[in-house]
């Protein structure tokens, strides 16, 4: 593929690009995943949100943060989506009703009914120590979110731990694809083909197809009958979630959830150790976090030394090389020698070091790979949230040099000043939609 050859901003030029893309998706009340095609607040990007809006304003990432525990259900759960007022998205509140229909969603904000990845302790880690870092009043701001997030959050943990354990060892099991985070990525593709959409869905009509330039970046209709197919089960099941936990027809031990499960409870739990909150909780925390770091460990291929997803409809493995194979890297609980290849196999030529890549940000699925599909969404390209998350764990984890590595490669990529949602990995091209505000976020963050 032909290299396309686009401006490379500077540092302050970019830095000041992402914040202008922030400020220009903030709906005073929320920053909005995207300006056009997703109009709303998004659980993992809102995360990854706070994280950039820290560098601007301890204030208002933590808003940020009350927006989203705003949509907390009372069970604990942090639904995938907090509706804004915003039209154009679909599915919106009205297909999914979970006011109506649930008995734990609020009925404002209107939610969504599934979650994402518990990435959400990184997010009030990065804005207390932001708030430590800067005035009087941003310590005393970020000290009362502290207090407040912190039960909340625990709560959300206690859910995962509680309602998506149904092997009892640990690993972090999903129900929708989309709970992955990686919605049409190859990783799901067995257990959706297990999915038969019923001939009594409902209608519907998708918007995003007019919203990107090229329909190949998307998700197919097939795809997305599947997606529709499995809201309406969860509908039926009023949402509860050990119903459609037993019943739904998707049910995946996800080791990239549970990866940034086992992490998050980590450092959840050093926030609640430094604040004084129930050594009880914090015990259970440091118990969660080493449970599931060891069943993302158990998982290992032994051909290829990656992490696997778990098929639990099918009682079956899926070894399928995406980077999720990387997980035990975001969460540790792999011997050092583990670790050192599976960084040795990060960098190396089936991954980040594939010659024909034009950056080495992390792709999603190897370039090796027979289902690599360079332009189609989470089946290969490079999405810089996902490269920030490594690098921010890895770090965390005394690997200094490959994270700098990683950012700087990522630096490389996102320097064009577009703030794409995604990239192609051969050509460096934006993919998906522009102005996407994690894209800006993480950008923030790596440039402070
Ligand atoms: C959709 C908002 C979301 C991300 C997901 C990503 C995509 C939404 O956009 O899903 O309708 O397909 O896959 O991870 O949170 O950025």
């Amino acid at each position: 593929a032909p290299h396309v050859h686009r401006p490379h901003l500077g540092t302050a030029e970019l830095a000041s690009g992402a914040a202008w893309v922030l400020a220009g998706n903030d709906t005073g009340r929320m920053v909005t995943a995207s300006p056009r095609l997703y109009p709303h607040m998004w659980s993992w990007d809102a995360a990854f949100i706070m994280v950039g809006l820290a560098r601007i304003s301890v204030d208002r990432a933590a808003r940020e943060m009350e927006t989203l525990l705003g949509g907390q259900w009372s069970d604990g759960m942090i639904p995938h989506i907090v509706f804004s007022d915003g039209t154009g998205y679909f599915p919106g509140p009205e297909r999914w009703e979970t006011g109506r229909l649930s008995t734990a969603a609020p009925g404002t904000p209107a939610t969504s009914g599934i979650c994402q990845p518990p990435v959400h302790a990184i997010a009030l880690r990065t804005i207390v120590d932001a708030g430590r870092r800067g005035s009087a009043a941003d310590n005393r701001r970020a000290e009362e979110l502290l207090a407040t997030a912190w039960p909340r959050l625990f709560a959300w943990h206690r859910w995962l731990a509680t309602h998506r354990d149904p092997l009892g060892t640990g690993l972090v099991a999903i129900t929708h694809g989309w709970e992955s985070g990686m919605d049409n990525s190859p990783r799901w593709d067995s257990a959706y083909s297990g999915v038969r959409p019923g001939t009594d869905l409902t209608p519907y009509t998708r918007k995003d197809l007019d919203k990107v330039g090229d329909e190949g970046e998307r998700p197919t209709d097939a795809e997305y009958d599947r997606y529709m197919w499995l809201i309406e089960e969860m509908r039926r099941a009023g949402y509860r979630p050990d119903e459609v936990a037993r019943n739904g027809s998707f049910l995946v031990g996800d080791v990239f959830m549970t990866a940034a499960f086992a992490l998050a409870c980590d450092v959840l739990a050093d926030l609640g150790e430094e604040s004084d909150r129930s050594p009880e909780q914090v015990a259970t925390l440091r118990s969660w976090a080493a449970r599931s770091g060891a069943a993302v460990a158990a998982t290992r291929d032994p051909a290829t030394g990656l992490a696997r997803d778990f098929d639990v409809r099918a009682d079956r493995w899926i070894a399928t090389p995406t980077i999720a194979g990387f997980s035990s890297l975001l969460c540790g609980g792999v011997t050092p020698e583990e670790r050192a290849s599976l960084v040795a196999a990060l960098e190396g030529p089936d991954w980040a070091g594939h010659p024909h890549l034009a950056t080495g940000a992390l792709p999603t699925v190897s370039p090796s790979a027979a289902g690599f599909l360079p332009k189609q969404y989470w089946r290969g390209p490079q999405w810089p949230v996902i490269s920030w998350l490594f690098t921010w764990a890895m770090r965390r984890q005394g690997l200094h040099d490959s994270a700098a590595g990683i950012r700087a490669e990522c630096l490389r990529l996102v320097s064009d000043g577009t703030f794409a949602e995604y990239y192609h990995p051969l050509t460096g091209a934006p993919l998906g939609s522009l102005s996407q505000s994690w894209t800006a976020a993480v950008v923030l963050d790596w440039l402070n």
